[in-house]
């Protein structure tokens, strides 16, 4: 004490600063990549899975010894739980611009996703969303909002398209659960049935809580459809499959979004033959950096990848290798970086168009066969 009392404030600054200095010298710097989505409640699975995509990113990058202007740098998680709740989403993403985080990977639900967005545009700070699909997410013109995902314009107007000119579904009713997911992909379905004529003979509608949809489906069974479908995530529309055979509903069923998941097998007991989905991207089995990564992610957290892991990998990595190809971690300076990135990843080429949509989206219909999810095709280029 004696013997600080007889240095000046710059002494002692210029002290503290040589005993750090070492050790800074050498320091990463540390930037903060924020993360959204639902870690509680019905949806928690599919954020646990977002969110292992992106650890396994932004461990990769360190094991590469990734370098931003020459500089090491460590990427630190910033996650956050939006609870699926569009009130929460907001809330949590006004935390992550306080955080000063230089990018957000999220977040899952569509109708958090959209009114999270807006904030982020406002604060300039990029959004790489890697699950949430509807159309407005990318069709305001943000500069600052990008989907490594096809949206429901994509992959719910194909899969109309599909039921008439494909599966020649002649009556078709549809459920949704007027969600922005739900009832937004199950609005681009009838879009694209009546755009290619086909004939929808009822539609009805349900919630993202409830359990009990045999008034709907008894309605719907009342006008004899040969296809059904359903706007919903699990467990809904696991639900809906189970009570549409308990009801005796022969109708073809045809959904997207996580359908084709083990949650949503388990949820709905038997799946019904001839049932389809239409899920984003390509298969991950379908090419060796899936499989690669399908292994890998296994091993890492020991558990299998549930549907979106690989979206939210490619997520991290596009703002990654933005902020590479800008040799900054700043959102004003790598975000024009976003516009002109083009790799392959692991869902399929990851390359934007001017509103910030994959150029190339995909998405690939299953069927099941024999009790079995069987790959039917996919459709690239959408
Ligand atoms: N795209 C399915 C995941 C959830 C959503 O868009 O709300």
């Amino acid at each position: 004490m004696r013997f600080a009392k007889t240095l000046t404030p710059v002494a002692v600054a210029v002290g503290a600063l040589l005993a750090v200095a070492p050790f800074a010298a050498h320091a990463d710097t540390v930037v903060k990549i924020g993360f959204a989505a639902p870690l509680t409640g019905p949806n928690a699975s599919y954020g646990k899975d977002l969110e292992n995509g992106v650890k396994m990113a932004l461990d990769d990058a360190k094991a590469q010894g990734v370098k931003i202007n020459g500089q090491p740098v460590t990427f630190q998680l910033v996650a956050e739980d939006d609870q699926a709740d569009p009130r929460v989403g907001v809330q949590v993403a006004q935390k992550l611009v306080d955080e000063g985080v230089s990018v957000v990977v999220g977040h899952f639900n569509s109708g958090t996703t959209i009114p999270a967005s807006e904030l982020y545009e406002k604060a300039n700070l990029p959004v790489i969303d890697p699950a949430a699909t509807n159309p407005t997410i990318s069709g305001r013109g943000y500069k600052n909002v990008f989907m490594v995902i096809s949206s429901d314009a994509q992959n719910a107007g194909t899969a109309g398209a599909y039921a008439v000119t494909t599966t020649k579904a002649k009556r078709i009713a549809v459920i949704d659960d007027r969600t922005a997911f739900g009832q937004g992909e199950a609005d681009e379905f009838v879009k694209a049935v009546k755009a290619h004529g086909g004939d929808i003979v009822d539609r009805e509608y349900t919630t993202n809580q409830a359990t009990d949809f045999k008034t709907q489906l008894t309605t719907i069974k009342s006008k004899n459809p040969d296809l059904i479908f359903v706007g919903a995530l699990n467990p809904q529309a696991a639900g809906i499959m189970k009570q549409m055979a308990q009801l005796g509903i022969k109708a073809q069923y045809v959904g997207g979004g996580g359908v084709k998941d083990v949650d949503f097998i388990k949820l709905a007991g038997d799946v019904s033959e001839g049932a389809m989905a239409w899920e984003y991207g390509r298969p991950l089995d379908s090419t060796p950096v899936g499989s690669k990564f399908a292994e890998r992610f296994k091993q890492k957290f020991g558990v299998d990848v549930l549907s979106y892991a690989p979206f939210g990998y490619d997520a991290a990595w596009t703002a990654i290798k933005a902020m590479q190809a800008a040799n900054s971690t700043k959102p004003a300076d790598y975000r024009a970086k976003l516009q002109t990135i083009n790799f392959d990843g692991i869902t399929g080429q990851i390359e934007f168009n001017a509103n910030g949509s994959l150029k190339t989206g995909s998405s690939t219909v299953y069927q099941v066969k024999n009790g079995q999810w069987v790959t039917v095709k996919t459709v690239s280029g959408l």
